[in-house]
């Protein structure tokens, strides 16, 4: 937490003179975080931080941390804060967030969301947006059944997806209250197609960009 903090306080000064879009993503396992992200990455033009896609490169790799990963990610647990907090950490260290960023995946529970609203008070740049992406359980999980004929992905099996949606609720949705009540939530029906869905998030984008 302490190192999140250094890094943005690094980045402060060009950041805060910019007009710096700090938006999360937030859904149920499938709900299309990810591909809804490229979406919009290509939209805004800022930083993308997925913990998901940071997460399977460590585990790709064998680095330690990413072998401790899989333990977790494996079984649909989320990894350890400390672990996605020092992750985070080390990306955010790039220019690329210098304008702003899309954090994806993350955060996934209270802690990790008081983390890193701690780490943008320091610099001034609060929180944008959050989204939430709102889908049916029972077509979210047969995106990732497909998924898992295609790609073979080790976190999509019938057994993990389901204790990934029992993790979503009960760790990450208690986030969702905490940004509405700072009344920077917006939900979005993730229903549809991937254009249908990225057309909602565009006018959620606009309108707070309007305020
Ligand atoms: P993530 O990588 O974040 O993945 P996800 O929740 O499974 O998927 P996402 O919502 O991005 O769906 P996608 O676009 O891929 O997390 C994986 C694991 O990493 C977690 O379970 C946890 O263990 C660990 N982890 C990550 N972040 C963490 C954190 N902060 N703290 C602790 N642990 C963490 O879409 C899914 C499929 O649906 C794709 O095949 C896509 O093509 C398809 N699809 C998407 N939108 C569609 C649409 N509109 N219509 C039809 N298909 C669609």
């Amino acid at each position: 937490m302490a190192a999140i903090s250094a890094t943005l306080e690094a980045t402060a000064g060009k950041a805060t003179s910019e007009a710096c879009m700090l938006i999360v993503f937030i859904g149920p396992p499938g709900a299309g975080k990810g591909t809804q992200a490229k979406r919009l990455l290509g939209y805004l033009g800022i930083g993308h931080l997925s913990t998901g896609d940071l997460l399977r490169e460590a585990k790709a790799a064998g680095t330690p941390l990413g072998k401790l990963a899989a333990q977790y990610m494996d079984h649909g647990r989320l990894v350890p804060d400390s672990l996605v907090l020092d992750l985070v950490d080390q990306k955010l260290r790039e220019s690329q967030f210098n304008k702003g960023c899309l954090f994806d995946g993350f955060p996934r529970t209270l802690a990790q969301g008081c983390s890193l609203d701690a780490s943008l008070a320091k610099r001034g740049t609060p929180l944008t947006l959050a989204l939430e992406l709102r889908a049916d359980e029972e077509e979210v999980v047969n995106r990732m059944l497909r998924r898992a004929a295609e790609e073979g992905r080790a976190d999509d099996t019938p057994q993990t997806i389901a204790h990934r949606f029992e993790v979503y609720h009960q760790q990450t949705e208690p986030l969702l209250d905490y940004y509405r009540f700072k009344g920077i939530l917006s939900v979005i029906d993730a229903m549809g197609t991937p254009d249908e869905v990225f057309e909602r998030i565009k006018i959620a984008v606009e309108k707070r960009r309007a305020k």
